[in-house]
């Protein structure tokens, strides 16, 4: 169902098997070196949700190949499988002909245990117009979709459940949005993780 023009949530997009494979990857590249890390923000302080990067590392705000903080490893390789579910997913919620030329080529990987938050900002530090293709894993949460203005009001809430895809492309792609809470307890139980995991799929364009 499109939430905004170019904005497409897709219920229940990975079948139960498949979300315990993209479970089993995220949690091997959760793994140190250049595993699961706190972001620390410009203003000193750090985002609740805790992030693993594949392809470059994401500093606020822009990419990086080494990591700046943590154990200086490199950052773990993009693989090819995550380009082709990206495409699928694009071509599944808006079609063929919204399909980027150039490859995807950054995961960005977040966990959110019961008390993260997300606050409301844009994703600009692409240099591409790709669509930003997200799956979510494990509890349910509330997402906030606003506009492209302002970090306040219009916006939806919207429930985003463990196998939802959301993609974000034309004139959604640079909108606010955030994840103001998180369900706890409501994951499928026989996915076996406490609390939620969204992984992003981008175009660096770099
Ligand atoms: C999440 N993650 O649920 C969200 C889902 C992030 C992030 O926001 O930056 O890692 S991705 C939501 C998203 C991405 C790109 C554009 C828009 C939303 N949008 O235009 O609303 O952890
Ligand atoms: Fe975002």
């Amino acid at each position: 169902t499109e939430t905004a023009p170019g904005a497409v949530h897709v219920p229940d997009w990975l079948a139960p098997g498949r979300q315990r494979e993209l479970l089993d990857a995220c949690r091997a590249w959760a793994r140190p070196p250049a595993g699961l890390r706190t972001v620390r923000t410009p203003g000193g302080g750090t985002m609740t949700a805790r992030q693993v990067c594949l392809g470059r590392h994401w500093y606020p705000y822009g990419y990086a190949a080494t990591a700046v903080d943590g154990d200086g490893a490199p950052v773990k390789p993009f693989p090819a499988w995550l380009d082709d579910l990206a495409r699928r997913a694009v071509t599944d919620a808006l079609g063929a002909e919204a399909v980027a030329r150039e490859p995807y080529d950054i995961a960005l990987i977040n966990f959110y245990d019961g008390d993260a938050r997300m606050g409301m900002h844009r994703d600009a530090d692409e240099r591409s117009d790709a669509p930003v293709v997200s799956l979510s894993l494990g509890d349910t949460c509330v997402f906030r979709f606003g506009n492209p203005e302002t970090r306040t009001r219009p916006y939806t809430d919207t429930e985003l459940r463990s196998g939802d895809l959301f993609v974000f492309g034309g004139p959604s792609r640079l909108a606010y949005h955030g994840v103001p809470r998180v369900h706890p307890g409501t994951a499928p139980p026989e996915l076996g993780l406490t609390g939620r995991l969204n992984l992003t799929l981008r175009v660096s364009g770099l």
